[in-house]
């Protein structure tokens, strides 16, 4: 059986679902200065003059232009009005409640309560913001699960100290922890500190103008450092506090039991993927890392005190996101790549979504043990999900068996790591609950939500909700505690 107190819920992101980007004082973030997919190619690297010249940019200059252009608003940015729950929380918490929510995994905008990051003084109004979110979910007995930093960052920090490759972005970043540490002392327990830390990249979610190798570890270093320093500090505020990391879980199979495919295999996983666990669960940067930064001459600036931070700042728990896995090859005419000169092969035995992402159920089951196994730390599925096209029928509603079935298979697999072999499991919060804009995509028709949300690509629509058939069935779901799928 799933403990008792089992999290049954659902996960969203502020910058893919709250929208209200220039409302109650917030702050330019990072991540609203991306486009949407559809725009990407006529704004990513280009756009048109008055002269309709195609202009190209450079990368930094890009992103002056993309920041120009976020202050304009006639032109349609997806975090901008997202799907509004800033003006749609109550009715949203009161859907989560239908569907028995006994948690709600969101983050909370840095820019609404530190608008340029560096302030001092804390923005009244979206502190005031998230009390009241909090005291709705707590209204009907859902815990909130907040990541404190999911896919964005105050475009001030960018703008001027190149966001996480500046050590002061980590003190920025801990007076934002501490003000909502303390200020939600007693409303959330449970909290994690950088969403999907090994996929952290680019400008939108480190802040980096001109990004190398050089430059993305020694960024990588300081969110190492100001993670392990939340985690510390939130334990020093409420010793009730339980924080975790959170890894995007991308699980690779090698493609034959050739062993130059095997070792392949360990060497992407721990790149991708335990590289970041490790230092996070362990305290400590693992050998493998040592010797490839020795190889590749990287040379991590740090400060006297920082292997003992890293040492006494292990998190509490391992939150994941698992949507599907992966297959390397040694073989150089695969076809497809994983960047980083890594051939992908196709997996022959599993089908895939229309975004071509393989469904892997058992795959979930083989995660939850290689993570309970490697750290022996409770574990916590924070995102999982379908990201299909919907469609509203005649009769007004949304039948998605598809997300059902996706949504049970990986619940079973969920269940018998439990169940068979033994894993610690806290709960489980399918990403999306109610629609929200793709962070990969920046759209809205890759939809994950049992609720739908009558929205468009270009941001047109009422913003009305509509149970979809999943709603109901996750519903029973967490009625019966899983029995019932
Ligand atoms: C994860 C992110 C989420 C979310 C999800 C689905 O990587 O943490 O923010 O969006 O993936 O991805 P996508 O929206 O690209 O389908």
């Amino acid at each position: 059986m799933l403990k008792k107190d089992f999290l049954w819920g659902g996960a969203t992101a502020a910058n893919q679902f709250e929208g209200g980007y220039q409302e109650g004082g917030r702050g330019l973030a990072t991540s609203d200065t991306k486009t949407n997919g559809s725009l990407t190619c006529k704004r990513k690297h280009s756009f048109l003059n008055e002269n309709n010249e195609i202009i190209y940019l450079h990368e930094s200059e890009l992103i002056s232009h993309q920041y120009q252009a976020a202050l304009d608003p006639n032109m349609y940015y997806p975090s901008h009005k997202a799907v509004d729950f800033y003006h749609h929380y109550q009715q949203d918490i009161a859907l989560m409640a239908e569907m028995g929510f006994k948690c709600y995994r969101m983050s909370i905008s840095w820019t609404r309560i530190f608008p340029n990051g560096n302030e001092f003084i804390p923005n009244e109004e979206g502190l005031k913001f998230y009390d009241d979110v909090f005291n709705e979910c707590l209204k009907y007995g859902i815990q909130p699960v907040v990541t404190l930093n999911h896919f964005d960052m105050p475009v001030y920090l960018a703008q001027h100290q190149d966001g996480w490759l500046s050590r002061n972005t980590v003190d920025c970043f801990l007076r934002y922890c501490q003000t909502v540490f303390e200020r939600y002392k007693g409303k959330v327990k449970y909290w994690m500190t950088f969403n999907e830390i090994n996929l952290l990249r680019g400008y939108a979610t480190l802040g980096i103008h001109e990004m190398n190798t050089q430059k993305y570890y020694q960024a990588l270093h300081h969110l190492f450092i100001a993670s392990a320093k939340a985690v510390q500090l939130g334990h020093q505020i409420d010793s009730d506090n339980q924080i975790g990391m959170m890894l995007a879980n991308i699980l690779t199979y090698p493609e034959t039991c050739n062993p130059a495919d095997i070792a392949l295999e360990l060497n992407v996983s721990r790149r991708l993927k335990y590289f970041f666990s490790d230092v996070q669960c362990r305290g400590y940067y693992p050998s493998y890392i040592l010797k490839q930064w020795e190889k590749e001459n990287i040379e991590i600036i740090k400060e006297s005190q920082d292997d003992q931070i890293l040492k006494d700042g292990c998190v509490d728990y391992i939150g994941f996101s698992y949507y599907n896995s992966g297959v390397v090859t040694t073989r150089e005419d695969a076809g497809m790549s994983l960047g980083n000169g890594v051939n992908m092969a196709q997996n022959p035995y599993l089908k895939e979504s229309e975004w071509k992402w393989p469904i892997d159920p058992i795959g979930l089951r083989i995660s939850l043990n290689i993570l309970w196994d490697r750290y022996q730390k409770p574990l916590f599925i924070v995102e999982n999900g379908f990201g299909a096209q919907d469609t509203i029928d005649e009769d007004g509603c949304i039948h998605d068996e598809y997300r059902i079935h996706y949504m049970r298979d990986h619940i079973r697999e969920m269940k018998k790591a439990v169940e068979e072999d033994g894993v610690d499991l806290m709960g489980y919060t399918p990403w999306g609950c109610i629609d929200l804009v793709s962070a990969g995509t920046g759209e809205m028709k890759k939809r994950y939500g049992m609720v739908y949300v009558d929205m468009d690509d270009e941001g047109k629509g009422s913003l009305k909700r509509i149970r979809k058939d999943s709603f109901y069935w996750y519903q029973k779901v967490i009625q019966s505690h899983g029995e019932c799928l």
